[in-house]
């Protein structure tokens, strides 16, 4: 993999910010797109452009095909067991409130527990306060270890036979930490519990396969892997979905329609009311042949490769703090300088040219946890090369002397 010949196809990434050559460390909040993609979305609007599943003219049977080959891209690209599995959404917020009003507010009863951790995403922990509150469920953290892992132990005496639900991310947008999903999910099911996962920082960088995983929902955004924003999707399995209630209702999803009673559409497209994102859905086919073409296995080794460069030079600048696991982790680096405010560490970036993000990262409970207000964090994408860490780190140093 040559991340060099790789950034020449993201046109955003050759231009100068504040008089440098821009570095790009903000992925996890969202990456960049190829050419491949702005092209797929250009080239629909110029040429296929009509709404899907009822036109009987040439545009609209293209743009149904765009839309529903896009599916079959993504169901293959997590191995998923057929389209039926695949449910367009806006990206990983709105597959989780999917799954948390589709499903958790059919099944949950008072005294059943819904489990997830201190490292969740608000995406995955508002949803399922929600849930336990208009259901009487109860919500149960697992705990989390020193350094930011979650042992299999404390899984093990969290989880059981009240446990309904058992939500937790893949990858946490903060800590880098790489949950044992697999492991989790055979937890679950002997306690009788789904699993939902949070893929939104696994999709972009790792293989996934959602039968080898065995999980029941997963969840995530396009825009974090190289597609365009407002397009996403939830994994769910058939079982699953054939038992769940729509949860938006009008145009698309209906199969008949009285005056007093409907019936719904099939798979997936009960879950899809109104005019769906087409274009969305197309950018993020040509996302998957893009990274595929790439290689998600080659992808995840160059990115743990920076991030362990990155942990190496960053700890050598003294007065640092870097949370999270030492070993085994997602390429992204999170940290604090000294007592210097993250919000003013950005902010002198900024003016080198290189983009990171500073603040709670949507995880204040995890904040609370690693006795923070907010850090920085660096996170990485296939195009990133040791030189962007080279001119990280150098900015640090800087701004370290700069604030004293
Ligand atoms: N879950 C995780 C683990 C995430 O990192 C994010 C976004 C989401 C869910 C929500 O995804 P969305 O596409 O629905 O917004 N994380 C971040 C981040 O770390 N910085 O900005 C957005």
């Amino acid at each position: 993999m040559d991340p060099i010949a790789l950034k020449a196809e993201f046109p955003i990434l050759h231009q100068e910010i504040n008089g440098h050559p821009l570095v790009y460390l903000d992925n996890a909040a969202t990456s960049q797109k190829p050419r491949s993609v702005i092209e797929a979305v250009k080239r629909y609007y110029e040429w296929d452009n009509a709404n899907v599943h009822r036109g009987v003219h040439t545009l609209g049977s293209r743009a149904t095909d765009a839309y529903e080959g896009a599916r079959e891209k993504v169901a293959r690209f997590l191995n998923a067991a057929s389209t039926r599995e695949i449910v367009f959404t806006r990206g990983t917020t709105a597959s989780l409130n999917l799954v948390a009003h589709g499903y958790a507010r059919q099944v949950l009863k008072p005294g059943d527990e819904i489990v997830i951790t201190p490292m969740e995403h608000h995406s995955n922990l508002i949803p399922w306060q929600q849930a336990a509150k208009a259901t009487g469920a109860t919500l149960k953290y697992i705990p989390l270890q020193p350094d930011g892992t979650v042992s299999l132990a404390d899984v093990e005496s969290t989880v059981n036979e009240r446990t309904k639900i058992v939500a937790i991310a893949y990858v946490s947008n903060v800590l880098g930490t790489v949950n044992p999903i697999a492991r989790i999910a055979e937890i679950a099911h002997r306690n009788g519990a789904v699993i939902v996962v949070d893929g939104a920082q696994s999709t972009p960088h790792l293989k996934v396969d959602v039968r080898a995983l065995d999980v029941d929902f997963y969840a995530f955004s396009g825009h974090k892997m190289c597609g365009p924003t407002g397009i996403g999707a939830l994994y769910g399995k058939a079982q699953l979905f054939e038992r769940m209630e729509p949860v938006e209702y009008g145009g698309e999803m209906i199969d008949f329609v009285d005056l007093y009673e409907s019936s719904w559409k099939d798979l997936p497209w009960k879950f899809e009311g109104g005019t769906p994102i087409i274009a969305g859905a197309v950018g993020l086919g040509a996302a998957i042949d893009f990274l595929e073409s790439v290689g998600l296995d080659e992808i995840d080794r160059h990115e743990k490769k920076i991030a362990k460069y990155a942990i190496e030079r960053l700890s050598a600048i003294d007065g640092i703090t870097i949370y999270g696991p030492k070993e085994d982790r997602a390429g992204l680096v999170t940290f604090n300088l000294g007592d210097v405010h993250p919000h003013d560490v950005a902010t002198v970036l900024d003016t080198e040219g290189i983009a990171i993000r500073a603040g709670h990262h949507c995880c204040q409970p995890l904040m609370r946890w690693l006795k923070v207000s907010a850090t920085a964090r660096a996170s990485f994408y296939l195009y990133n090369t040791e030189q962007d860490v080279d001119r990280l780190a150098d900015a640090l140093i800087k701004t370290k002397e700069y604030f004293g």
